[in-house]
């Protein structure tokens, strides 16, 4: 372990990459301004907004908060430059949704991880109900024949907040309602955004969603609750690090997102929530403490629930006295980076004792770690940069991480508020 690794002290992480997005998305379709504040400015969100720019919207950004000039559903202009994505799958999904219905044509694309991920997975949803959509082998750049949509009935094949909501977003410009049904419930922020910009707009069930279209969207204040994807980092890291104790204000528990709770509570780690605010998006404060930890399993109904933690949760298991399991997490084969190989091969580095599967692993955390190579690389992806240098915290030579500069995706400030509990 690096001298000087204990964490201690509180910490608030920035606003919530997911709920940023949404906001900036209904903000701009509404009728009337937006306010926004806690929102996350990060390169991710900021492609966001800056697509919005192009596409006619007036947004406002003060240190204070983001004011979204929203336009109406009809309101949006044709682009005249081709809409950039940057590396924010986020933003591509859910915008191809907008635009499936507007009646002009616009391109999408992205930066080269972002060109290489599936679209297919919306394309077939949007073309159903009737866009045409051109894109070689289902990947950006994309363009996007925006037309007069059809409500449809689908069944997703696979849980994905990202396809949900392009699919939602469709829906609302469609001539007819819009069935969506969920294999395993993926994160809700969409739903419940819309329920309070437009509560007509949306019925929910447990793993269905009916969109009714025709029904305007009012614009709202919007706060945004703390990342708990952030927050993560530092959970992981308390609970790893020994003698450390960290506690992170208001941090969103959304039950569709506090999968690593759950996860690091029958690891052992000792978790508790103070402060707990109601409402759509509640938020809570959040204390670990270093502690003893056992092995776990997790599988595929949980993923979704914890899908961008997996990497963390892969070194949590790495420092758990015996054999975890992760099975079910394929779908981290198409994020940023294919997360399941890249952890593997980094965590061999780090000489952990850990075995690729399919969809998963099984790391052995019993066994001491050695340090094969100091050379690690994030991949140029913002989560395994991050879970890397926690991960470093526990080894006693320097290491280097190639591309750590890709924090920018989603925690700009993470070096800041590590310093913070280092200090
Ligand atoms: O936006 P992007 O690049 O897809 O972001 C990631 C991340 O790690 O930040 C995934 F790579 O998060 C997704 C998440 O995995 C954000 C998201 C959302 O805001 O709707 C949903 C999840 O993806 P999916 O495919 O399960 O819908």
């Amino acid at each position: 372990m690096q001298t000087n690794s204990r964490l201690s002290g509180t910490i608030s992480v920035p606003g919530d990459k997911s709920i940023s997005h949404r906001s900036i998305i209904l903000g701009a379709l509404s009728n009337g301004t937006t306010k926004i504040t806690n929102f996350l400015r990060s390169a991710d969100c900021i492609s966001t907004m800056g697509v919005f720019r192009n596409l006619g919207v007036q947004i406002d950004d003060t240190p204070a908060e983001i004011t979204v000039h929203g336009v109406g559903i009809k309101g949006l202009q044709a682009p005249k430059v081709d809409l950039d994505m940057g590396n924010s799958g986020t933003s591509t999904r859910l915008i191809s949704g907008v635009l499936a219905g507007q009646p002009f044509v616009s391109r999408v694309m992205g930066d080269a991880s972002l060109s290489k991920r599936p679209m297919k997975r919306i394309i077939t949803p949007l073309s159903e109900m009737g866009s045409e959509i051109d894109a070689v082998e289902n990947h950006l750049p994309m363009t996007i024949h925006g037309t007069q949509l059809h409500g449809i009935q689908y069944e997703m094949p696979v849980a994905s907040a990202q396809v949900k909501s392009a699919i939602i977003l469709a829906a609302l410009q469609a001539d007819g309602d819009t069935t969506i049904i969920e294999p395993v419930k993926s994160r809700d922020h969409t739903e419940n955004m819309l329920e309070r910009f437009s509560p007509d707009s949306i019925e929910k069930h447990d793993h269905q969603i009916v969109i009714h279209p025709h029904h305007e969207l009012a614009g709202q204040a919007v706060h945004v609750p703390g990342d708990i994807s952030s927050a993560a980092f530092f959970l992981v890291a308390a609970a790893i690090v020994p003698g450390s104790e960290v506690t992170i204000q208001n941090v969103g528990i959304n039950p569709t997102r506090t999968g690593i709770l759950n996860v690091l509570k029958r690891a052992g780690a000792s978790i508790t929530e103070t402060n707990r605010t109601t409402g759509v998006e509640a938020s809570a404060d959040l204390a670990v403490k270093a502690t003893e930890l056992k092995p776990f399993t997790v599988t595929g109904h949980e993923i979704p629930g914890l899908v961008d933690e997996v990497p963390l949760l892969a070194l949590l298991a790495a420092r758990a006295n015996g054999v975890s399991k992760i099975t079910g997490a394929e779908e981290l084969r198409f994020k940023e980076s294919d997360r399941i190989s890249v952890i593997v091969t980094e965590f061999k580095k780090l000489g952990i004792a850990i075995e690729e599967l399919p969809d998963g692993f099984i790391i052995d955390g019993s066994k001491p770690w050695h340090l094969n190579d100091a050379k690690l690389n994030s991949h140029k992806d913002h989560r395994i940069a991050m879970t890397l240098k926690i991960a470093s915290l526990l080894v006693d030579q320097p290491v280097t991480i190639k591309d750590f500069d890709s924090i920018k995706i989603s925690y700009p400030t993470f070096n800041d508020d590590l310093a913070k509990l280092r200090s």
